[in-house]
């Protein structure tokens, strides 16, 4: 039990260190592809843009797979081999997320991410940054067929990862076509809407795929992990919450981006309870200035916001969610699979980034 509250207590310092040097090896045999015939501006347009978009972050859902793993193997260290393997599938899935980040921010019209230009807007990249995202995609199954082919989970964790992905994108064409319904007409936004998106756009490959990937290295079969598997779509919907809260509320010199929720006309968890609590004159402000981009109509948005006081009410669902995910976490027969839900969500719970 100590060995398992060790780990629960967060990534520490050796785990990054050994995440972060297996990230070199990686991003090398993807530069060393015998598919290939690089040429020497291919070479160095890849290797920026895979420093550019993979890095950064704060690496929570990578770092994620090795505790996970950690603490259903019951250990503190893990062998070289069991290190470069979960590690390997920890840089899939921030590998994963660089691809959806480069395409979503095309799609959001963002402008910053992780504190630099969002990558299309980059001078010389633009619309290449589609591309981008194709051939980060591809790096993660070249990476999963180099060093999984062989091993007996090899099927089940391409499996995985096509499953996830679809379900993302799937989540991502209900997000966006959904702003085009509120475009017409605001009021279809609730949070049964709100909910089906973030939990598919966010919520698995985010939360259900580290645990996933470290339950399959440890030799689980992942449909004995059905509750399991609806904690963490839980947790990733109150994250996708914590996200949409950040883009309006959030200090972007911190955040490392500038929201566009407001300017999108996004069905965010903060337009949901407006419309929900809002009177008939505030409403008609909503109505009035949501998804336009100017920044007056973004500052009526806010200070309205701000009237009904959607400060509170986000921090009592944070409280909320917290206490419903720990009885839910706590009603688990298996304590190794406690701690590791609970580890999960301690990285995450009143996050400020
Ligand atoms: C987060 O939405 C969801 C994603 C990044 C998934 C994108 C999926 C694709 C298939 C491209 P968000 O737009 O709220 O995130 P952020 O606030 O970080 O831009
Ligand atoms: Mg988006
Ligand atoms: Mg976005
Ligand atoms: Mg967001």
């Amino acid at each position: 039990m100590a060995t398992v509250m060790a780990a629960a207590n967060g990534s520490g310092g050796d785990t990054k260190a050994a995440f972060a040097e297996i990230y070199d090896k990686l991003k090398q045999e993807m530069l060393e592809d015998p598919a290939f015939e690089f040429t020497d501006e291919s070479l160095q347009w890849i290797d920026r843009m895979v420093d550019y978009n993979v890095l950064g972050g704060k690496c929570n859902r990578g770092l994620s797979v090795i505790d996970s793993y950690k603490i259903l193997k019951g250990v503190d260290v893990l062998s070289k081999e069991e290190t470069f393997l979960a590690c390997t599938l920890g840089w899939c899935i921030e590998w994963l997320q660089a691809y959806f980040l480069v395409l979503d921010d095309i799609m959001d019209n963002s402008q910053t991410r992780r504190g630099q230009p969002c990558w299309f807007r980059v001078p010389q990249v633009g619309l290449i940054a589609v591309n981008d995202g194709i051939i980060l995609r591809n790096h993660i199954s070249r990476i999963l067929q180099r060093h999984f082919k062989g091993k007996p989970y090899y099927v089940d964790l391409f499996d995985l990862f096509n499953e996830v992905e679809f379900k993302t994108a799937s989540g991502q064409l209900l997000d966006l076509i959904t702003t085009h319904e509120g475009e017409k007409d605001l009021s279809k936004y609730n949070l049964t809407v709100h909910r089906r998106i973030v939990q598919y756009k966010t919520a698995y490959y985010s939360f259900y795929l580290p645990v996933a990937c470290a339950l399959l290295l440890s030799g689980e079969n992942l449909d004995n992990f059905g509750d399991v598997k609806n904690i963490l779509v839980e947790m990733g919907t109150y994250f996708q919450v914590q996200d949409d809260y950040l883009d309006c509320f959030g200090d972007p010199e911190f955040i490392g981006k500038i929201g566009t929720d407001i300017e999108d006309n996004k069905c965010s968890w903060l337009v949901v309870q407006a419309l929900e609590h809002a009177d008939k004159s505030q409403k008609s402000i909503l109505f009035e200035n949501y998804g336009k981009s100017d920044p007056e109509s973004v500052a009526k948005v806010k200070d309205l916001y701000r009237e009904l006081n959607l400060e509170v009410l986000f921090h009592e669902y944070e409280r909320e969610s917290y206490n419903r995910l720990i009885a839910d976490i706590e009603a688990q027969p298996n304590k190794a699979v406690q701690s590791v839900l609970k580890s999960f969500l301690h990285k995450i719970y009143k996050r400020d980034k």
